[in-house]
């Protein structure tokens, strides 16, 4: 049976944050409106065979139009916090140079509505939305678009820095660097190891310029980073495999952790590419590993790593190995609550890391409304209660984990699978833009506005 979500805020301290998350670019639309200029992923989505059905985020779910709504909508759920992503095209609409003050005029609008509605605000600077315009330069794969970001940055602080709870400069730099340099997935849809590396350390050195930012503008800002990190488990226990493993850690996590935490990209990877990566100038490691307050972690499903024998496999040399669940979402990834625990300890055993926030965690499941208009999602219930049972087990051991956040508040534009793929925990008719809480945003907002342990005991 189904823990109640009663008793399973009871597993939580009393000052454990439930919140939900969501990204700019996947709900916002109103594309063109007060002087945003397209980023790479109104370019990208528009471009033949990138996007599940030339889906664009023109529209989304309107949400920029129809902020207030939304905002009564969080409030309703009961939650502590809202997780959001500021869009940069909408602050430097060409990325460097003319501010646009409509765009920041919005996010205060969003901040101050929260702040009224008692919801705290945990902002993201940077989820994937790269002004266009930066391209002409190479993108993340140019040095200059780390100190256009360093600038945006300030640029935000400076309007934002008195009122939000915490910022985060990158979400899932994994994402904007492998994902979207050379595995050609997500914008700019590239496939090319030399300019990944490139973009790999441009971005950590926008992180750490970012941090400056954060820290010239708001100085007691909470400032942290939000990755996914590979939880890589081995597919046997060959040696060979295991072997694999640590490549695949190495590469998939080590490469944003290790500069971050430790000053410096993990030997085995810098042997195999280090040749190829941009020039590392005097500074700049210093500059990428200033101490974070907080740091992220948006898990979904781990990572099965087997040995890659084939000639000319590169660095890391893996492949995937078989799920161990036989539970799948709707997008095709594994359900295994246990890696999110093994994820977390593994970070913390090899990492010196402060305290930390479930950012986002959540599951794809595409069903609608029934006659009813009930939309019945039992198994993300099931979903979200196994990995916070999971993130109860690691703070009762000692785990500095201060907050969850649901993944996502609402179905929204969920990158190259356009609208087909629905994560929300509210369900939104795209012909309507009629929102609908789901089962399981009635059972997030039960457990979020359940009595903590430390509450029973001063009733
Ligand atoms: O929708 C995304 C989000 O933008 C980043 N983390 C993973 C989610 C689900 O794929």
């Amino acid at each position: 049976m189904t823990i109640t979500p009663q008793d399973l805020r009871r597993a939580f301290p009393g000052d454990f944050t439930f919140g939900v998350a969501t990204a700019a670019f996947q709900i916002e639309g109103a594309a063109k409106a007060d002087g945003r200029k397209p980023s790479i992923w109104d370019a990208f989505s528009k471009m033949p065979g990138r996007v599940f059905g030339r889906h664009d985020g023109d529209v989304a779910c309107d949400h920029y139009n129809r902020l207030e709504e939304d905002l009564d909508l969080i409030q309703s759920l009961g939650v502590e916090a809202y997780r959001f992503s500021i869009a940069w095209p909408r602050i430097v609409p060409e990325g460097t140079g003319r501010v646009n003050e409509e765009g920041l005029d919005f996010y205060d609008r969003l901040v101050d509505g929260c702040k009224a509605r008692g919801i705290k605000t945990f902002a993201t600077l940077y989820h994937w939305d790269l002004p266009l315009a930066l391209m002409g330069d190479g993108g993340w794969t140019a040095r200059s678009t780390a100190y256009a970001f360093q600038r945006y940055a300030r640029t935000v602080m400076a309007r934002l820095g008195d009122r939000l709870d915490a910022v985060a400069t990158f979400n899932e730099p994994w994402c904007s660097v492998w994902l979207s340099h050379l595995m050609g997935v997500h914008a700019p849809g590239e496939k090319n190891m030399d300019a990944a590396l490139h973009a790999l350390h441009y971005t950590m050195l926008a992180h750490g310029l970012g941090v400056e930012a954060i820290r010239a503008e708001a100085p007691n800002m909470p400032a942290g980073l939000v990755f996914n990190p590979m939880v890589t488990m081995a597919g046997s226990d060959s040696e060979a495999d295991k072997a694999a493993e640590e490549r695949a850690f190495q590469f998939h996590n080590g490469v944003f952790f290790e500069p971050v935490f430790k000053g410096s990209y993990p030997e085995a990877f810098m042997t195999a590419l280090g040749d190829r990566m941009p020039e590392i100038e005097d500074g700049d490691m210093e500059i990428i590993s200033q101490k974070l307050d907080w740091w992220g972690m948006n898990y979904y499903t781990p990572m099965r790593v087997a040995d890659d024998r084939s000639e000319g496999a590169e660095f890391p040399a893996i492949k995937s190995a078989p799920f161990v669940s036989q539970t799948v979402t709707d997008i095709g990834w594994e359900v295994y609550a246990p890696a999110l625990k093994h994820g977390i300890e593994e970070l913390y055993r090899r990492y010196d890391l402060p305290e930390m926030y479930i950012t986002e965690n959540g599951a794809c499941y595409n069903m609608g409304p029934n006659d009813d208009g009930v939309i019945d999602d039992q198994p993300r219930i099931d979903y979200l209660a196994a990995h916070l049972k999971a993130t109860a087990e690691l703070i009762k051991g000692g785990y500095p984990i201060r907050g969850y956040f649901a993944w996502s508040l609402m179905d929204n534009f969920e990158w190259a699978e356009g609208y087909r793929m629905r994560f929300g925990i509210v369900h939104v008719d795209y012909e309507t833009q009629v929102r609908t809480v789901k089962k399981s945003g009635e059972w997030f907002k039960a457990l979020a506005t359940a009595p903590s342990k430390a509450d029973d005991m001063a009733a």
